[in-house]
């Protein structure tokens, strides 16, 4: 498989290692300490820390007496006393990155779960130090640009925002042109709307939409990156053979058995997000404890499925799935916490354009949403996105010459 390779680092974790910055305002909510509060938090650290769960007392006693002198911070429920080691408890490991990495040595010359616990903190620190890659028409996307802008082209009558612009073939294939034109780095055709509420449509019905349109741009775009949004493996395989480069899949995987190993054997790369259930029931009742570890554990399961069919760096990308069987605080936590995703080792792809969770934050309606897509998208950027999946491909082209010039 192209871009395959042996997977060094195993990507499971048995203490949930979670990768996170800390500011003042974040800390209470990620512990999820029931009845601690922003004052019990006062004086916590900021900056990078691991959070840890399930760890037993002899590994809680070991770091209490090595990490300060490891140059890192222990941080537990203020409210537990020392001799208090409830099973599921959770700590931060706060400091510098490279702090972390020292501890490595000490847990690893030690037998059964100290040994784990090393070897998941170095492949947590592993994964994040990796570089990005993101592989379409033998090249690397990323390999000369911070950020890719995927265009979204939506061949649906239906689609939450644009349904039925496009339903003219004509119009489509321009509208790809001039997202090209614009300044897109990939487009991504949807023959399916994934809206909450939505009703799947047939295999036939979802190529008789999208395969006119595809050939077509292939044609008119011979270097454009072209991907195809769809959760059929039967759809992804007739893409693929009419030149599609990448599958981005809204289940990751999970809805069609076929899909991830049809993907490795055509070579091509995929994007795996996160949703729960379907879109047609997925708004109906989403609940979340832990949104930001239940979410990245979620998806590491997806990444694990795909890395056992022979995927790995430069053929993936990651995606917590804005809207995607989640309420607006669920959204806002992921988003606010992206750089826990940061542990799976991909680039991560973030797609909030005209998103609901705008219209809840603000009122606005779908057609009015640039201002708040350009403010997500800018932060998300910020916190480690390689990928904006947008609507409005030429304001973000702006959006993105400024942030990366401050980065500069
Ligand atoms: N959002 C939509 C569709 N596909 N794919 C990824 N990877 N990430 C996303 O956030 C994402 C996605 C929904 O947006 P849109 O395509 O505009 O609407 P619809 O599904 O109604 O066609």
């Amino acid at each position: 498989m192209a871009g395959g390779g042996a997977n060094v680092e195993g990507s499971s974790s048995a203490f949930n290692c979670l990768p996170l910055v800390l500011s003042r305002k974040s800390s209470a909510a990620l512990f999820h300490w029931p009845g601690t509060d922003e004052k019990d938090m006062a004086g916590l650290p900021c900056g990078f820390a691991l959070r840890l769960e399930k760890l037993p007392p002899e590994i809680l006693r070991f770091l209490k007496d090595a990490v300060p002198s490891a140059g890192l911070t222990v941080i537990r429920d203020p409210r537990l006393s020392d001799g208090d080691f409830p099973p599921s408890e959770r700590i931060l490991l706060a400091g510098d990155p490279s702090r972390h990495r020292g501890l490595i040595p000490l847990l690893k010359e030690r037998s059964g779960l100290f040994g784990r616990l090393g070897d998941d903190i170095e492949g947590c620190l592993d994964r994040m130090a990796r570089p990005r890659r993101f592989l379409a028409r033998g090249r690397n996307l990323l390999e000369d640009h911070a950020c890719l802008l995927m265009g979204i082209l939506n061949l649906t009558p239906d689609s939450f925002s644009d349904g039925g612009r496009y339903a003219d073939p004509g119009a489509a294939v321009a509208r790809g042109v001039e997202m090209a034109e614009e300044g897109a780095d990939i487009l991504d055709l949807g023959a399916e709307s994934s809206r909450p509420g939505s009703e799947p449509v047939s295999v036939d019905e979802e190529k008789r939409r999208l395969l006119p349109i595809l050939q077509a741009l292939r044609l008119a775009l011979p270097r454009m990156p072209l991907s195809v949004d769809t959760t059929k493996a039967a759809v992804a395989e007739a893409a693929l053979d009419a030149g599609a480069d990448v599958i981005n899949d809204i289940s990751g995987g999970r809805m069609d058995p076929a899909m991830v190993s049809l993907c490795a054997g055509f070579g091509a790369t995929m994007v795996l997000m996160h949703m729960r259930g379907t879109p047609k029931v997925m708004q109906e009742s989403p609940h979340y404890e832990d949104p930001v570890a239940e979410i990245t554990a979620e998806l590491r399961d997806r990444v694990a499925a795909a890395e056992s069919a022979g995927y790995g760096p430069g053929r993936l990308a990651v995606d917590p799935g804005i809207g995607f069987a989640k309420r607006p605080q669920d959204n806002l936590s992921v988003l606010a916490h992206l750089e826990a995703l940061s542990c799976l080792g991909y680039p991560i792809l973030i797609g909030a354009s005209r998103k609901s969770l705008i219209g809840a934050l603000t009122g606005a309606a779908v057609g009015d949403r640039l201002p708040g897509t350009l403010a997500l998208h800018a932060a998300a950027f910020m916190k480690g996105a390689s990928i904006l999946r947008v609507h409005d491909v030429k304001a973000h082209v702006q959006a993105l010459a400024c942030l990366t010039a401050l980065l500069r």
